[in-house]
């Protein structure tokens, strides 16, 4: 199942089990409760909500940062292949037009104007990898194309009226069709 099709399972359980609180509530509702006895267990369900909170909210963190797309901007390039993103508005310059598949790729991104979003969306559009274009600043993205095929870039963030024109294509070779 691709990750789009995975969160939207999430979703829809999520809206379920909230669901299901909500029903429990109205069902309980107006049934008279001995109130020391409600604080009691309120407070216990109280601490154990909290640390599951915590212990969810670090695990997600930590696993969903540990893969982070974005390199160490200082550290030495281990990329075999290396493409410079200009973004301005409303267009892309990459300095290459074909990136080989199965080779770690970087791409050096910046902006001559505004902050936009440098987004790559696979042959099958969708989002396979992003980052930012700021102004005066080279953001390095790290990626290794393992599906050859036509790429295209779009803007992700908002930035001026032909924002929605700001597109390009790049196309990726060799690898496993
Ligand atoms: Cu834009």
């Amino acid at each position: 199942m691709i990750l789009q099709n995975q969160i939207w399972l999430l979703t829809l359980t999520g809206i379920g089990l909230v669901s299901l609180v909500f029903i429990w509530i109205i069902v309980q509702a107006g049934k008279p409760a001995d109130s020391a006895q409600v604080q009691k267990t309120a407070h216990t369900i109280r601490r154990w909500w909290f640390l599951a909170l915590v212990l969810l909210g670090v695990g997600v963190a930590y696993a969903t940062l540990k893969p982070f797309p974005i390199a160490d901007q200082n550290a030495s390039s281990p990329a075999g292949q290396i493409v410079d993103v200009v973004g301005r508005q409303w267009s892309w310059t990459l300095s290459q037009n074909q990136i080989k598949a199965g080779v770690p790729v970087q791409f050096n991104v910046t902006s001559l104007d505004v902050n936009h979003g440098f987004a790559i969306y696979g042959p099958n559009d969708l989002i396979v990898t992003q980052t930012q274009a700021m102004p005066g600043f080279t953001n390095r993205l790290h990626y290794t194309f393992t599906q050859p095929g036509k790429y295209r870039v779009m803007c992700l963030e908002y930035c001026g009226v032909a924002h929605h024109g700001m597109v390009t294509e790049f196309e990726v070779v060799g690898g496993q069709p």
